[in-house]
């Protein structure tokens, strides 16, 4: 049987292939070592799926390959979910999150989500594709301390701003805090669209969060 390395190796192997029995099959096998969910989710999956997006980027893989990479990571994702959820932090706060109008990409806001709840956050997770409406309707019903937006396109971030622009116009901006993450953005970035932080990872999202709410 294989060493730690050498699973680790084949996770990334079957992500990239799109083997989603498999990538689930290596959590499993992972966890049984002993491994904390949070390693096998960065060192496993997350890892797995930086290697598919250089390759990506490089037209070696195309998109319906990196839709079964995806979907291969969220049956993975799936099975950390509970336990990482199921750390008995104490209540902490209440974000709204979703990826911002033209954008599909959610893996790393789920990612966020699966964190901010595991960190005691009551997430509410309204998926992709939101147009500032959305997010309006969302403040409006569930009073989060907390707005997070996602965004994975350079062609998308910067709908964040008009979604921080409206709140504005309606006076609502500074009832909540806003955090925004995604691989194109930065600090400068998030500083420019009036944001309160850009998290560069789920931890950090949650480290953010933690010391808004205190
Ligand atoms: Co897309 N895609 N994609 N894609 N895709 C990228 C983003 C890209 C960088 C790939 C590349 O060329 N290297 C590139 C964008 C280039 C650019 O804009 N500069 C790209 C492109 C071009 C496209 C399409 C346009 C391709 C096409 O159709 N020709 C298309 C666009 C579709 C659309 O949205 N309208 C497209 C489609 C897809 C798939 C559907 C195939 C699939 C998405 C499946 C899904 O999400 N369900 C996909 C994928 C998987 C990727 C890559 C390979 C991986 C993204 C991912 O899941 N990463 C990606 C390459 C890359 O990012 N390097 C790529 C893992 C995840 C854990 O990380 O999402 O960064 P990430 O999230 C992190 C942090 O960023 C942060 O925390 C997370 C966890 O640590 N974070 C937040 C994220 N959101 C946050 C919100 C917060 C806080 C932190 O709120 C508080």
């Amino acid at each position: 049987s294989l060493n730690d390395e050498e699973l680790v190796q084949q996770v990334h192997d079957d992500l990239y292939d799109g083997l989603k029995e498999e990538v689930e099959a290596a959590v499993h096998i992972l966890l049984g070592r002993g491994w904390a969910p949070y390693k096998v989710l960065t060192e496993a999956l997350v890892e797995g799926m930086r290697i598919v997006g250089v390759d990506f980027r490089d037209g070696i893989l195309f998109v319906p390959e990196v839709l079964l990479a995806a979907n291969s990571m969220k049956a993975g994702m799936t099975i950390l979910r509970p336990l990482l959820i199921a750390t008995g932090a104490p209540r902490q706060g209440k974000m709204v999150i979703g990826t911002v109008k033209g954008d599909i990409h959610d893996i790393g806001k789920n990612l966020v989500g699966m964190m901010m709840e595991g960190a005691g956050f009551e997430v509410i997770d309204l998926g992709i594709n939101n147009p500032v409406e959305k997010y309006l309707e969302a403040m409006e019903t569930h009073k989060p301390d907390i707005l997070g937006m996602s965004a994975l396109l350079t062609t998308t971030m910067p709908y964040m701003k008009v979604v921080i622009d409206t709140m504005k116009e309606k006076g609502m901006r500074d009832d909540y805090v806003v955090l925004v993450g995604g691989a194109p953005l930065n600090e400068d970035f998030a500083k420019a669209i009036g944001a309160d932080a850009y998290c560069r990872d789920a931890a950090v999202a949650v480290e953010t969060a933690k010391g808004f709410m205190s």
